[in-house]
């Protein structure tokens, strides 16, 4: 091939792509998005509703690599939640595989596993637990899961009394490693911590981090600053706090015999930087960057922004997404808030090139595509936006 042909396809490469994304949304449905740019032009299409999720999908787990997807659905006006998988299409249609009941309010699930290829998912439920299920298969075969084990907290609540009146777990992570698995635990300030049984995959409490009163621990996201995980690899943890309006940094470090983390808190700001939020802020989503130089945060409530509408016929009160550099201590340094053209970003996602973000307003009812700087970190500037019916959950990529 010569080198002329080569630049013709990088350039029809460049002309012309397509990606997807799922969203989730308290109205009921899962959409399937298609996202397409032609000449730095882009257009976001929903193409498919799955409404297998029941009345309020609260989370979108992707596993890309299988092409199954699993939503949970927090069954507000019930007793109990649900888990709901599905296989994904090639054109971005969902087919149904399998529901299964819950505890009650999931919003959160994660993907874990052990060494030999035996897959699990935990869910956190707001309503004060946590839960496992195994996966059928260790690939993309059979999209079905198992009930495995599941453990109700009773700790002592937080101090905040209207959001602190009892444990609400609202995320499940794993560690670098893959050998721990951290809840925060929005209720009684703390992340917990566990280990898990490599043959049913059930979780193990061990000690956990305890936040300061009334931070309102939600989302967090490991760093390796070097790109490599290992128990002696430098490790840092970023929880953002919803009830505070904070995110804290803390270094972590690995205790002998798979005893458990450590952790040394270096750095606690303000989710908004120097900036002054004329609300209250409470903040949502946090994730490292692809290119793992930067911090992002969702601003929730806090209408720092006044940017123009759609046809620029007036402005609307915008929350805000904020952008930290990481530094190799582990402190964070403020570099923007950028305006999410809209209420509540309850979670975002970036694209794996981190030249895009798609960002969920749960009450603009609304997915944002913005584009993104890799270089200075900085969001310039909306591409596309789709209008999603109800309250905006959760927005993922499939590319
Ligand atoms: C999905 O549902 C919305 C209503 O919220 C509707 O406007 C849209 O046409 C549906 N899309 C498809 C592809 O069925
Ligand atoms: C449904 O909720 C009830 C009440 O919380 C609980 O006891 C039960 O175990 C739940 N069902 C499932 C399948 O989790
Ligand atoms: C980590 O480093 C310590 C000494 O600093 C060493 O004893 C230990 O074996 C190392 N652990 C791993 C998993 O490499
Ligand atoms: C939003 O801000 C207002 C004004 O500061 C405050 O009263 C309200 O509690 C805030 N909402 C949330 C969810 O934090
Ligand atoms: C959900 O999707 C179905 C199928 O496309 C559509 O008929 C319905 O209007 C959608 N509902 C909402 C609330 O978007
Ligand atoms: C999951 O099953 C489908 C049909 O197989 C139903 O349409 C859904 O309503 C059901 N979802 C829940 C949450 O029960």
């Amino acid at each position: 091939m010569n080198f002329s042909r080569l630049i013709s396809l990088a350039l029809c490469a460049a002309a012309a792509s397509a990606s997807r994304l799922f969203v989730s949304s308290y109205a009921g449905n899962v959409t399937s998005l298609a996202l397409t740019e032609k000449d730095g032009a882009y257009s976001l299409t929903p193409t498919y509703n799955a409404t297998e999720c029941g009345t309020s999908p609260s989370w979108l787990t992707l596993d890309a690599t299988n092409g199954l997807l699993f939503c949970v659905n927090e069954g507000m006006a019930t007793s109990n939640g649900s888990l709901s998988s599905f296989r994904v299409n090639q054109d971005g249609s969902l087919s149904h595989v399998q529901n299964l009941t819950t505890l009650a309010g999931p919003v959160h699930a994660t993907l874990y596993g052990n060494p030999s290829g035996r897959r699990g998912i935990v869910l956190a439920h707001y309503g004060s637990a946590i839960s496992t299920y195994t996966l059928k298969a260790a690939g993309p075969g059979d999209a079905g899961v198992d009930f495995s084990s599941s453990q109700t907290f009773t700790a002592s609540p937080g101090p905040v009394a209207d959001r602190q009146n009892a444990p609400h777990p609202h995320q499940a992570i794993l560690d670098p490693t893959g050998k721990y698995m951290l809840v925060p635990d929005l209720g009684t300030d703390q992340i917990r911590v566990f280990s898990y049984n490599s043959d049913n995959l059930a979780l193990n409490p061990l000690d956990s981090l305890v936040t300061d009163p009334g931070a309102g621990p939600r989302h967090a996201a490991f760093w390796t600053p070097n790109g490599v995980s290992c128990e002696n690899c430098t490790t840092f943890l970023y929880v953002v706090n919803e009830i505070s309006g904070t995110v804290a940094s803390y270094k972590v470090s690995y205790r002998e015999n798979n005893a458990g983390l450590r952790f040394e808190l270096k750095d606690t700001q303000n989710a908004l930087g120097h900036l002054v939020s004329p609300q209250r802020n409470a903040p949502s989503e946090i994730s490292v960057s692809p290119d793992n130089r930067f911090l992002l945060i969702g601003n929730r409530n806090d209408t720092t922004f006044n940017p123009p509408n759609k046809d620029k016929s007036a402005t609307i009160k915008s929350d805000s997404i904020s952008t930290f550099a990481l530094n190799g201590d582990g402190s964070l340094m403020f570099v923007q808030a950028a305006p999410a053209y809209g209420s509540y970003p309850r979670h975002f996602s970036t694209n794996k090139a981190g030249n895009l973000i798609a960002v969920g307003l749960q009450k603009s009812s609304e997915v944002v595509v913005f584009n993104r700087d890799v270089v200075t970190g900085l969001i310039v500037k909306p591409v596309a936006m789709a209008r999603i019916e109800g309250e905006v959950s959760s927005v993922v990529w499939n590319e």
